[in-house]
C-alpha cells in the first residue's frame, strides 16, 4: 500500500508532457513510447512503447522504421534456462481491446546502427506500420541508461535488472 502511493506522488511530480503522447490512427493507439540512453561507443539501443486497439479493432504491426539508426527489429524476449534469449518478431497481433506493452524485460524495439549515441533529453523518431491502420509517427523521449519505464528518475545501482544493456549475457538469435 505505501509502494502505491509513493508512485501516485512520484507520478504527480512529472510533467503532464511525460506520459500525454499518444497518437492513433484507425483504432491503434500508440502511447508512452521512450528510448534508454545508450552509453559512449554503443551502436545498439533500444526503444519501448505501448500500443492499444479499441473494441472493434483489429490489426496487425508490420514493421517498424526509425532515421535513427541503419535497421529497426521487434524482439521477444523469454527467459530460458537464465538466459535472456530474443528472438525476432516480423509481425504483431493486435486483438480488440488490447494492449501490447512493449518494456524492459520484454518485448521491445531494437535498433541497430546507431547514427549517434541516444542521450537523455533527445528524441528518436519511429514509424510503425499497421496493416490497417497505416503508419503511425511517435517521438520517443530518450531516458536515463538505467530507466524502467518512461517515468524517468529509477535508479537502479546494482545493473542486475538491467537486462537489456544487449551484453554478452544475452543472445541473439
Ligand atoms: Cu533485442
Amino acid at each position: 500500500m505505501r509502494f502505491r502511493i509513493l508512485l501516485l506522488s512520484l507520478m504527480a511530480l512529472l510533467p503532464a508532457t511525460a506520459h500525454a503522447q499518444e497518437t492513433t490512427s484507425k483504432g491503434v493507439t500508440v502511447a508512452n513510447s521512450w528510448a534508454r540512453a545508450t552509453p559512449g561507443g554503443a551502436t545498439v539501443g533500444a526503444v519501448f512503447l505501448e500500443i492499444r486497439t479499441d473494441k472493434k479493432t483489429a490489426d496487425r504491426l508490420t514493421g517498424i522504421a526509425s532515421p535513427a539508426a541503419d535497421k529497426t527489429e521487434i524482439h521477444s524476449s523469454s527467459m530460458e534456462g537464465g538466459v535472456m534469449k530474443m528472438r525476432r518478431l516480423d509481425t504483431i497481433d493486435l486483438k480488440p481491446g488490447k494492449t501490447i506493452a512493449l518494456k524492459p524485460m520484454g518485448d521491445h524495439i531494437m535498433l541497430f546502427g546507431l547514427k549517434q549515441p541516444l542521450k537523455e533529453g533527445d528524441t528518436v523518431d519511429l514509424t510503425l506500420t499497421f496493416e490497417k491502420a497505416g503508419t503511425i509517427a511517435v517521438k520517443a523521449g530518450v531516458k536515463g541508461i538505467a530507466a524502467m519505464g518512461p517515468a524517468a528518475h529509477q535508479h537502479h545501482s546494482g545493473g542486475g535488472m538491467d537486462s537489456m544493456s544487449h551484453d554478452g549475457s544475452m543472445s541473439h538469435d
